[in-house]
């Protein structure tokens, strides 16, 4: 079994590890020496460059090395036969969780303006809701959406979700469907948005969806850049609409030195750090589902590309 794997940012050791203690035999093959490509039968990979995995005529698998796979699919000559396994990871989802509630906590608190006080040397404290009152609707219910539900619910917060499918979370209320999107939006003071890039949320987050949500009301992407219209958000920011943007995933990335957002007052960056792949756990998860493959199983879980997740 032959396993080529790309990721900028990794230690093979790691990798490696993780690979003998599932007693996976053979190395990784890099892509400065991929070796023969028929050799290959799996891929692990993030961001591979454009038009390398459509050249392994032997593969059986593509494992993502992250939650989403639009680093994989957005190549318009990847091999769209050769089943993605995409990441389940719970200290991926522990890791969004935390970045989803501290940036709730710092909207809600308006920990902003103490950054303003301590310029001015001021002993000021202000009002802000009770938790109970403020209302925050999360879009996605997959591994990290459900999560971070309960935990803001835990928190005390009004939380509703949304999903294509029904669900049940205890604390939470949930809606399904395109009708209640309106309703999901309309009272959202605060938006987090956990849904996949797929031809549907491509734009979802537009001008329409920024004006029906309350005025003042804020915006936490830490899913696709695609999804937002980046114009349209500035122009609510600027009108005071939405009130400030914590922003993690950009349509372009790294985000370019021009864009409006690095210096607009209302908006916080952060370079697509939500919720880094955990080496450590990621390497297991992967090398525990290629021993599924080895043996004849089906790993899990599959993207389904007629849904686009
Ligand atoms: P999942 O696939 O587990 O969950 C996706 C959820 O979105 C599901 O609940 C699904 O509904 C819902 N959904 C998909 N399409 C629609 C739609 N058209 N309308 C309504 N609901 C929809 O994804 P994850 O939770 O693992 O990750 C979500 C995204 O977060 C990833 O795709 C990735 O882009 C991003 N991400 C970002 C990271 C970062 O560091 N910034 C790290 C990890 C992930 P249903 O349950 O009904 O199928
Ligand atoms: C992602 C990830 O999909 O980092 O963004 O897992």
């Amino acid at each position: 079994m032959t396993i080529f794997f790309h990721w900028s940012e990794a230690t093979p050791d790691i990798w490696r590890n993780a690979l003998t203690a599932e007693n996976i035999p053979g190395d990784l093959r890099f892509v400065e020496d991929p070796g023969a490509l028929s050799d290959i039968n799996y891929a692990v990979v993030w961001a591979p460059p454009q038009g390398l995995l459509r050249q392994f005529e032997n593969l059986k698998y593509i494992f993502s090395i992250g939650a989403g796979v639009t680093h994989i699919t957005l190549d318009p000559d990847y091999p769209s036969e050769v089943p993605i396994v995409r990441l389940q990871d719970r200290l991926l989802v522990q890791d969004m969780s935390c970045h989803i509630i501290h940036w709730v906590l710092h909207f809600h608190r308006y920990y902003a303006r103490y950054r303003q006080y301590q310029g001015e040397k001021k002993w000021l404290r202000h009002r802000y809701p009770e938790n109970s009152s403020r209302r925050i609707s999360v879009l996605g219910l997959g591994q990290t959406g459900q999560d971070a539900c309960i935990r803001l619910s835990d928190l005390g917060f009004n939380v509703t979700g949304w999903a294509r499918s029904e669900k049940t979370i205890p604390g939470v209320r949930t809606l399904a469907s395109n009708d209640a999107f309106d309703t999901v939006v309309r009272e959202a003071d605060i938006l987090v948005n956990l849904l996949p890039l797929t031809p549907e949320t491509t734009d979802l987050l537009d001008a329409g969806v920024f004006n029906r949500m309350p005025r003042g009301s804020f915006l936490i992407n830490v899913a696709r850049g695609s999804t937002v219209v980046d114009a349209d958000l500035l122009s609510a920011l600027d009108c005071g609409q939405i009130e400030a943007a914590a922003l993690d995933v950009f349509r372009e990335e790294p985000l370019p030195a021009d864009d409006p957002y690095w210096s607009h007052p209302a908006v916080s960056v952060t370079p697509h750090a939500a919720a880094p792949t955990n080496e450590g756990s990621a390497a297991e998860f992967i090398a525990g589902q290629i021993r599924i493959a080895m043996d004849g199983g089906r790993p899990a879980p599959i993207v389904d590309l007629a849904r686009g997740y």
